[in-house]
């Protein structure tokens, strides 16, 4: 089989997608995830000028050896942008060799380690009982596993808190909006969510929470203490984790389990955390992290260290990336949780899928190759639109992590 073609769709269906789509010449093709929020014609420049060049003429079976002479021959390593591109190259050659196997990708991966996969959905509102009410609404439609993020009095947006309950979509302006941060008040306000969502739902729903980059350690450390007693499922992205020490202290101070990995891109931005057992989950996922050839490398890195997977879920990475994780996380001997927040009815037109929900889980369904297609007519009927995430300050004007 050889790589005869590729081509980089870019399509805004409520948000922009960046989609490979590879063509071999025995017919058979396959689509990879792209999408780099805020950034996504970086990257689909990148496939079209220097990775679809290299690819004609390859074998597509070859997809380890591919994956390395995308990685090892660009001399330049990893980076959000290239680690994206080759995830696109990586899924869509996989989904061309289970299509050509006849088999659903998991069965390549080593079959099913379990019947469907337990993800979570996000509940937000402005105060604590809207938050609570919209936990309400996700137990309601069988979810056992759900991140609560509540608005802080005295900011006037916060991470996470939407106008659109189920269609979070952080990237909503043509340039950069901006919000305002307060650590002591967000400290101060956090803890008495949670006290108020255990007192009303008990503790059988798992509960998560994500701080967003936005603490220094010792804070970090402060409110992972102070959630104890309401046995969070997890404390997510709880400081920037440039510097993977950080996490030594966190540690150090609270039981409270944690969560990072949104935003790396390699295994080794997560070495040393998963090494000295500083975190619990890792929440690389396949768009970001080069594809399902290096996150199974970083899952087995994981593995040995009890530090299981969440592989990040938002609107932002697209229905091809939502399947191809979902393969993955019904293979994945050390699977935690998958996050997943809805695709607006226009993204799920221009994406027919194989895969399904049911009552807080989900299967990738048993269709040959990742079961996600894209409908070429329909995508060309909404172009890209420029699109941000926000940025953030201290309320002294000071700039911060969004
Ligand atoms: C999450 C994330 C997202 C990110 C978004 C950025 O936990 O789902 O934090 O909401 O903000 O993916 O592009
Ligand atoms: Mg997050």
């Amino acid at each position: 089989m050889k790589i005869v073609n590729a081509k980089v769709i870019v399509t805004s269906p409520d948000r922009n997608f960046v989609t490979l789509k590879i063509f071999t010449d025995e017919g058979v093709y396959g689509i990879g995830d792209a999408t780099l929020n805020g950034r996504e014609l970086a990257v689909a420049a990148y496939l079209q000028e220097h990775v679809i060049p290299c690819l004609t003429g390859k074998d597509p079976l070859q997809s380890e050896d591919i994956w390395q002479f995308l990685y090892r021959g660009a001399y330049w390593r990893r980076g959000p942008v290239t680690m994206s591109a080759i995830a696109a190259v990586d899924t869509a050659l996989w989904d061309i060799k289970a299509k050509a196997a006849g088999m659903p990708l998991y069965q390549l991966l080593g079959g099913k380690s379990r019947d469907s996969v337990m993800v979570y959905g996000h509940a937000n509102g402005r105060d604590i009982e809207e938050t609570a009410d919209e936990v309400a609404k996700y137990i309601e439609l069988g979810y056992r596993a759900i991140r609560a993020q509540r608005g802080i009095p005295g900011l006037g947006s916060t991470y996470g808190v939407s106008t659109d309950k189920m269609f979070y979509e952080p990237a909503d302006a043509e340039l950069p909006s901006e919000n305002s941060w307060s650590s002591e008040r967000y400290l101060d306000h956090v803890p008495v969510l949670f006290d108020r969502l255990r007192d009303r739902f008990g503790f059988e729903p798992h509960l998560l929470h994500d701080v967003h980059h936005r603490l220094t350690p010792i804070e970090a450390a402060r409110l992972g203490k102070s959630l104890e007693d309401y046995r969070l499922y997890w404390l997510e992205d709880a400081v920037t984790a440039e510097n993977q020490e950080g996490f030594r202290l966190i540690r150090q101070h609270t039981v409270t389990p944690l969560a990072v990995g949104e935003v790396f891109n390699t295994i080794w931005d997560c070495k040393q955390l998963i090494e000295e057992q500083l975190i619990d989950y890792i929440r690389t996922t396949v768009a970001h992290a080069g594809g399902i050839t290096h996150l199974r490398r970083i899952a087995d890195l994981a593995a040995l260290y009890h530090v299981r997977t969440g592989c990040h879920g938002a609107t932002d990475l697209s229905p091809v990336c939502m399947g191809a994780a979902l393969h993955f996380d019904l293979w994945v001997p050390n699977f935690g949780v998958q996050e997943y927040m809805l695709h607006s009815e226009k993204t799920e037109g221009v994406f027919p899928h194989a895969y399904s929900f049911d009552k807080g889980s989900m299967h990738p369904g048993d269709t040959p190759g990742h079961g996600v297609d894209i409908d070429e007519e329909l995508a060309a009927k909404y172009p890209y639109q420029r699109a941000y995430l926000p940025v953030n300050r201290l309320q002294d004007g000071t700039m911060w992590n969004w």
